[in-house]
């Protein structure tokens, strides 16, 4: 549990998450939206995010697609037309810097991002619990494409069995891909410093790897500009934008 905000100084913290994290022998991380927003992509739930002007239920629900797929392949065609104006930014590759340092056998990056930032930053072993935009997945014989973000048709239909294709995302009330979630707690259980950054911890079962790593006696350090619904759990919160904070952390290492 970190001391009051007011009462510990942005550099005590980053002394502090520096020490803690220099001591890490496995080091796991959980990112949202917000380590991708100073690459230009709108969060989920900040002002001008993603889901204004779109009902959660009306773009990102198995429900939503049946109902109108016009209208769900229109947020993630636009989604997707924005991630090819896009590239990583310092965040991003802090984080691979982080990976680079421990191993990818001692490193782990969760993602809640289905924008694929982390591996064009160069990070190695990325876990997308929640998919990823750049693939598509056929209805009818499920086969997965990496379509990268090329423009795709207001109802792209697959080459091989002509069935409607889908964002090869979780939508809400589906089940997270199992093998890629089981990996994701086995990391983050045998961590001993884990880091959270840029999201509002407010999807689950995402966010419950915070009382994973806590329970298995974990460090938690937070990386945030506002506090989020994970703050009040974990051991040092750095308010700040991530694509400042992270690079001064892995700086604060040396
Ligand atoms: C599941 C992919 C069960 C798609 C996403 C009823 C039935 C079933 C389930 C439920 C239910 N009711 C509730 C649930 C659980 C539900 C859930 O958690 N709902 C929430 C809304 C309460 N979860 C699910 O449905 C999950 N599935 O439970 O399945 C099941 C089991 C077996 C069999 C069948 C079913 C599936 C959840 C996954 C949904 N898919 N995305 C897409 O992207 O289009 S979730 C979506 O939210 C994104 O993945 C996003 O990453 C994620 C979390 O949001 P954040 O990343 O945190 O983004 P946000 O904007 O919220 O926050 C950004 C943060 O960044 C802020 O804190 C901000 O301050 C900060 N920030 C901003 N700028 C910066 C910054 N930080 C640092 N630096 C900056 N510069």
């Amino acid at each position: 549990m970190h001391p009051p905000i007011d009462q510990e100084s942005p550099t005590d913290a980053l002394r502090r998450a520096a020490r803690i994290l220099r001591g890490a022998t496995r080091v796991a991380v959980l990112t949202g939206a917000g380590i991708s927003a100073e690459s230009g992509l709108a969060t989920f739930r900040g002002a001008g995010g993603l889901w204004e002007g779109h009902r959660v239920e009306d773009v990102a629900t198995p429900r939503a697609f049946r109902r109108d797929p016009g209208l769900v392949w229109r947020f993630y065609n636009l989604r997707r037309a924005a991630l090819a104006q896009v590239s990583p930014n310092p965040g991003h590759h802090a984080l691979a810097d982080l990976e680079r340092r421990w191993g990818s056998d001692a490193f782990a990056l969760v993602t809640q991002n289905v924008d694929g930032l982390h591996q064009q930053a160069g990070s190695q072993n990325v876990l997308e619990i929640h998919g990823t935009i750049r693939h598509v997945r056929c209805t009818g014989c499920e086969a997965i494409t990496d379509r990268g973000t090329e423009a795709l048709a207001d109802l792209p239909a697959c080459e091989a069995c002509g069935q409607l294709l889908r964002p090869n995302v979780v939508w809400f009330e589906e089940a997270l891909p199992e093998a890629v979630w089981k990996r994701a707690e086995d990391e983050v259980a045998r961590c001993d410093c884990f880091l959270v950054v840029g999201t509002s911890a407010v999807v689950y079962p995402a966010a419950g790897l915070i009382d994973l790593a806590r329970m298995e006696g974990a460090a938690v350090i937070e990386v945030n500009v506002v506090p989020s619904q994970a703050s009040s759990r974990v051991d040092v919160l750095l308010l700040g934008p991530s694509g400042t904070v992270l690079p001064e952390l892995v700086n604060a290492l040396a």
